[in-house]
């Protein structure tokens, strides 16, 4: 038989894509069929996901993918839509960018401390998990009405085949799982009121999710059965299952609206020490942990692109490399980058206060962000070396920033590591190898990133530099 062919769904914060992915033993293929906005739409009420319109995206993506063996969907992580005893939505999913989170997690620490939270789950400090966005919505009359909440990716699955998940490797980013028993963390959700009824049963990457709906295979042209699989339905969860890693001694940073940067372990890191770090312990594919750090990403550049109303990325990079190396930097890590608006004025605001000269030109702020970047890789590498006490000899970069090589070159020379980037869509790969596996067509996690070593394009950076300029900006940014 020749190679099947999967439909893999992935959303993502700025646009959602189905790609159509073929898997043999030397083969990994992976083709975008559709590519569609996904724009964020800001009423009275927040900011909001529109949701049906990436499920409009989903359905033509589907339609173009023609005949498949699978379907997968993996998204974001977090947010979620509600639905009530009909299984109808109730309103618009909130966007994790949303305002409603602010000051509430000092609520939920008022009745269960941060500390003990984070022993409990492991789960870093970020406003917007669901474990907040829950608390801020207590007393809404949508949570009263609510009889199930499906987190993004589950939402999508449920419209296509009508039946309700809970995939693990993004239920860990509710802040309501427990890392070591991989399961809900009842302790945790009834002391903060959470009712766990409103979720439905864990299933895991590769168990079945149903079938198309009768209307979907109507609505796409396909014919039936065909089944859905459950993946790593956390987009960062699928795009670590694609670093293309040959042993063991490596971190990973996959890069695209944020850069999640970290190690892949076999058990949580819940130390103190790494709470106060703000590393997390998201669920991976096989019974890994994903230990990393959230740092802003691309996010602060797709921003400021924006507002200067968006010009091309490739002539702005080119611009860049002209620019001044590290003249000033900003903590890349900072929450206060969260919300959107006004980014190349936060920017320059920040380097104001930490007392560095103000970036004005285009080329500059690029490059202040691109600096910034690489120095919060550094630091998140070097953090997470420390704290899970794991050798690191090689950075592998994934994802979507892989295609800017100032941004690869630089993190290079900031971990003064060797950097590998390839798997431009990691989550895309990842979440094809699984839907694969699940048809016995893929080997356990080492194989498959041994295929990806095979079949996919890398570059290696070497570092460069004696790091006398990089620890000069870090100083800067350190002072108060
Ligand atoms: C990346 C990602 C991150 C998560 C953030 C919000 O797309 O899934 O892992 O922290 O989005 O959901």
């Amino acid at each position: 038989a020749g190679p099947q062919a999967y439909a893999a769904v992935d959303l993502g914060a700025a646009s959602g894509r189905v790609m159509v992915g073929r898997v043999g033993p030397d083969l990994l293929e992976l083709s975008e069929v559709h590519r569609f906005p996904n724009r964020p739409v800001r009423l009275p009420e927040g900011l909001r996901w529109d949701v049906l319109a990436l499920y409009g995206g989903v359905l033509d993506g589907l339609r173009a993918a023609g005949p498949v063996d699978s379907v997968g969907v993996d998204g974001w992580a977090v947010d979620y839509g509600l639905l009530d005893a009909d299984g109808a939505l109730l309103g618009n999913p909130v966007h994790y960018r949303d305002s409603r989170t602010e000051g509430v997690a000092e609520k939920v620490w008022a009745a269960v401390p941060a500390e003990e939270l984070y022993a409990a789950t492991g789960i870093q400090y970020a406003p917007f998990n669901t474990l907040y966005q829950l608390a801020a919505a207590r007393s809404t009359v949508r949570l009263a009405q609510a009889e199930r909440l499906l987190l993004i990716p589950d939402l999508l699955a449920y419209w296509l085949t009508g039946e309700h998940g809970t995939e693990l490797t993004n239920a860990s980013t509710t802040q309501l799982i427990d890392p070591r028993t991989r399961t809900w963390s009842y302790d945790i959700a009834e002391r903060l009121g959470v009712d766990l009824a409103l979720f439905a049963p864990l299933r895991r990457p590769g168990d079945p999710a149903g079938l198309l709906r009768a209307e979907v295979l109507q609505e796409t042209g396909l014919t039936g059965p065909v089944p859905v699989t459950a993946v790593g339905s956390h987009d960062t969860a699928s795009a670590v299952a694609a670093v293309p890693a040959t042993g063991a001694r490596f971190a990973y940073i996959c890069t695209g609206t944020w850069s999640l940067a970290g190690l892949e372990l076999t058990a949580p890191v819940l130390t103190e020490e790494s709470r106060a770090a703000n590393f997390t312990n998201e669920l991976g594919l096989d019974g890994t942990v994903r230990y990393l750090r959230n740092i802003m990403g691309l996010w602060l550049l797709q921003e400021c692109q924006r507002a200067w109303g968006e010009p091309d990325l490739g002539l702005l990079l080119r611009e860049v490399a002209a620019a001044c190396a590290l003249r000033s930097v900003v903590d890349a890590g900072d929450t206060a980058f969260l919300a959107p608006g006004r980014m190349p004025e936060r920017i320059a605001e920040a380097c104001r206060m930490s007392g560095q000269p103000v970036p004005v030109t285009r080329a500059e702020v690029t490059r202040c962000v691109l600096d910034s970047l690489a120095l919060a890789h550094r630091r998140a590498v070097a953090d997470t070396r420390r704290l899970a006490d794991h050798p690191v000899d090689v950075v592998y970069l994934v994802g979507g920033g892989t295609r800017d090589a100032l941004l690869c070159q630089l993190t290079a020379d900031a971990c003064g590591l060797p950097v590998v980037a390839g798997a431009t869509e990691a989550a895309a790969l990842g979440h094809v190898l699984v839907q694969a596996r699940a048809r016995g067509r893929a080997g356990d996690l080492p194989a498959m990133r041994a295929l990806l070593a095979r079949t996919q394009p890398l570059t290696r950076y070497a570092p460069r530099g004696d790091g006398a300029r990089r620890r000069a900006a870090e100083a800067r940014l350190a002072r108060p």
